[in-house]
């Protein structure tokens, strides 16, 4: 119901609800009538009893003005083309608040409207200009200092605010896994960019806060501090009661919120500088002191819509928008001002009306900046790949003493044992790994004590400890989150994710945040990991789909992940290495997809002939990016691509080929999934004289289609091609599954249709 029971003036039923509150506030100004205090002197109280002192208020008032304006501006040039975004902060300016309580090193993981924080952070370090940072990037520059222009997005490097994507609450868990990250950096000993008493900060909307991914990090936070483990994250809710449309119920933030176990709700008026912010101070502090949980119930509102195309007016009564305009933030920042004797009329209203020129001057100058005009530019953030570096760091041995005290003697080191399958291979790169990199953490359901469900990581807590390795709460979108938040503080994650159907629900978290984000802040943020993912079909002992999920394409579309795929034991030790020093060297973000059938597998032709097992590589051996496995590299009748379990498959069926058709096969295993080694692929297709694709991934998405690009592509379509390839289907439970991925006789019959 409208609180307004006057007529409504003709120019407040205009339109452009932008203009009606910048009108607005210089008539709330010049028709003020109260009486003025006398004016206080900058450390004084700015009204009796508030927290905030009139020199504070004032930053934070020129904080709110910076940010509005900026909306304002936003709102004029987009039309103009001069400006690309129009998703604003008005209503939620009071945020500054949490920026003034807090320190530039607490790292930041902001809503899009906290555009007020934002422009309170620019005080934290003398010379910066909050004013054209952001007209730069709101004109998509590519002098933007935050994404280089790439989106508009909050982020600074020096400031310590890491650009969030659009994707709503996406940022929680990061935010969460951040404030761990704080405190375990210490306990490993690891240096951490930032100090000690550090706390993450994440802000986000009402109806963000419902959103299962919020839910989550809301809920890890809890069970971390439950059982008194620290977790100094400040989540800040942003609550103008609405998203885009949609209500949120009255009170339900603070129903929801306020009596939570080991969440420690405050509430702030953000509404209202001088009553909040003592509030919003408690909040942070009790954050920094007891290193637990905070939920700050920040109350906003929202002026001129969700955005520049939302015409509210369409949808919404002018009675409801003119009680909501009525509650500006400004308009009561405005009031403070003049109360407190701080401020005169003539004050307000040239201060507004110069932080209005600065915005459209800097905008002006932002659009004669230059814009990313070449593809190659775009993109150069998004994988950096220095080889030479990486090649160098990944045969780079781990110092020999502690090699020994990871494997427990000089006798038990994995190169003097004899040769073993994958599973034991891989826990052997890890041990490895784990020696080399004291900053790195293993962890993921079930990987410590029991050593994961298929004794992968088996040894490796009695190892390094409980400290670096760890069972987490069972969530894959907190798993992933936790990475990305140990890898903000400078640490090595090598998270696992036990089945490969279970990143599925995650899998935002690689995909639209820790993928991005080298993308979207021009390479000034990174946040290297190497994600352990056990997958792919052809299991014995456990079937169904979710256990022999191949669903590999889910990987391959995500640009700039680095995806490798072993299918033998010394190949995953090399690759293994090889992707650490990618995400040490060039902070790349690595997923390591392990094929569950082939951990134990001994055995190629015949039952005892121990043919898949493999000797561990030297410890200063590794593989390049890209680089394949051949087989039978002399044999140019045909050539088999494959990739994990089709390499046994393909070498089984390769004799049998030979012996039928006479042809020498060479087999190619290419390991490496993303990106797919195009100019290997076409080599090998130029030098055979027929090719076969044997692909455990689906028809319609899996890894064969990338093949036979690269082969089609390379001028090689025209020799006789034939895929392998899974059914368009889910894997069923039992035989069955048999019947949707390629199997040995279907090789062959490939190759004898070739011959035909
Ligand atoms: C995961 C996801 N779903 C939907 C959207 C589209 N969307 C953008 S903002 C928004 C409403 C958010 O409301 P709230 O969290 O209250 O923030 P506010 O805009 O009110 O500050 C929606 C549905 C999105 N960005 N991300
Ligand atoms: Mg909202």
């Amino acid at each position: 119901m409208s609180a307004i029971t006057k007529p409504i003036p003709a120019r407040m039923k205009g339109v452009n609800r932008a203009e009606i509150c910048d009108v607005n506030f210089q008539e709330f100004v010049r028709d003020w009538s109260g009486r003025a205090d006398a004016k206080p002197s900058p450390d004084e109280a700015i009204l009796d009893g508030s927290a905030l002192d009139a020199r504070g208020f004032r930053e934070l008032f020129e904080s709110q003005l910076i940010s509005r304006h900026l909306d304002l501006m936003a709102r004029v040039l987009r039309v103009q083309n001069k400006v690309f975004y129009t998703i604003g902060s008005s209503g939620h300016e009071g945020n500054a608040m949490v920026a003034r309580a807090t320190r530039h090193t607490d790292p930041a993981f902001l809503h899009y409207r906290s555009g007020g924080f934002m422009a309170e952070r620019f005080r934290k370090l003398p010379g910066m200009d909050p004013i054209m940072d952001s007209a730069l990037s709101f004109a998509a520059s590519k002098d933007d200092p935050a994404s280089g222009g790439r989106h508009k997005v909050w982020g600074s490097k020096p400031l310590w605010v890491l650009p969030q994507t659009s994707t709503i609450a996406s940022h929680l868990p990061k935010a969460f896994g951040t404030a761990v990250a704080i405190e375990q950096g210490r306990r490993i000993g690891c240096q951490l960019p930032i100090p000690d008493d550090s706390i993450a900060i994440c802000s986000f909307g009402d109806a963000s806060s419902n959103h299962a991914t919020a839910q989550t990090a809301f809920n890890a936070a809890a069970w971390t501090a439950y059982q008194k483990l620290p977790a100094p994250v400040l989540f800040v809710c942003e609550d103008n009661g609405i998203g885009i449309s949609v209500k949120t119920p009255t009170d339900w933030i603070a129903r929801n919120f306020r009596d939570r176990a080991d969440l420690d709700y405050f509430f702030a008026d953000g509404l209202d500088l001088a009553a909040g912010y003592g509030d919003v101070q408690a909040a942070v502090e009790h954050c920094r002191r007891t290193r637990r949980p905070t939920f700050l119930h920040l109350r906003t509102t929202r002026i001129m819509g969700h955005a520049g195309t939302d015409f509210e007016i369409e949808w919404r009564s002018i009675e409801e928008l003119c009680a909501v305009e009525a509650g500006d933030p400004l308009l009561r920042s405005a009031a403070i001002a003049l109360e407190s004797g701080l401020m005169s009329k003539d004050e307000i209203l040239a201060l507004y009306e110069d932080t209005r020129k600065k915005c459209f001057a800097a905008a002006d100058d932002a659009d004669r900046r230059p814009r990313l005009t070449k593809l190659e530019d775009v993109m150069a953030p998004l994988a950096p790949y220095t080889p030479a570096a990486v090649q160098a760091e990944a045969t780079r041995a781990p110092d020999a003493d502690k090699r020994i005290a990871a494997f427990g003697s000089e006798a038990k080191l994995p190169e003097k044992q004899p040769p073993r399958h994958l599973a034991i291979q891989i826990n052997n790169a890890l041990h490895d790994l784990f020696a080399k990199y004291p900053e790195s953490l293993l962890f993921g359901e079930d990987v410590a004590q029991k050593g994961g469900v298929y004794t992968v990581t088996k040894g490796l807590h009695k190892a390094f400890g409980n400290r670096r390795v760890f069972n987490t709460l069972l969530d894959e979108t907190i798993i992933l989150g936790l990475a990305q938040g140990y890898a903000n503080m400078g640490m090595l994650p090598v998270p696992e994710i036990q089945y490969l159907a279970y990143l599925h629900n995650a899998i935002d978290q690689i995909r639209g945040e820790a993928a991005s984000l080298q993308f979207f802040s021009n390479d000034q943020y990174r946040n290297p990991m190497v994600v352990r993912i056990a997958g792919l079909g052809y299991q014995r002992g456990f079937g169904g789909h979710f256990h022999n999920d191949n669903s590999v394409t889910a990987l391959r579309d995500i640009p700039g992940l680095v995806v490798g795929c072993p299918s033998r034991g010394d190949d995953a030790a090399m690759m293994l290495r090889t992707l650490a020093a990618l995400a040490k060297v060039d902070g790349r973000v690595c997923a390591f997809l392990e094929p569950i059938a082939l951990y134990m597998t001994k055995d190629l032709y015949e039952a005892g002939d121990g043919g898949w097992l493999t000797e561990y590589p030297l410890a200063d051996s590794a593989l390049v990016l890209g680089e394949e496995r051949v087989y039978n590299a002399d044999a140019s009748d045909c050539v088999i691509f494959s990739f994990g379990n089709g390499i046994p498959m393909s070498l089984r069926a390769a004799r049998a080929i030979e012996a039928k058709h006479g042809w020498k096969v060479r087999v190619v295993d290419l390991r490496w999934l993303v990106p797919l080694n195009e100019g290997a692929i076409a080599k090998h297709a130029a030098e055979c004289k027929r090719i076969l694709v044997v692909d455990e991934g689906r028809h319609s998405a899996g890894v064969g289609e990338g093949v036979i690009t690269a082969i089609t592509e390379a001028g090689h379509g025209a020799k006789p091609l034939k895929r392998v390839v899974g059914a368009d289907t889910f894997t069923p439970l039992a035989g069955a599954a048999f019947l949707v991925i390629p199997s040995d006789d279907e090789i062959i019959a490939a190759a004898d249709s070739l011959a035909r």
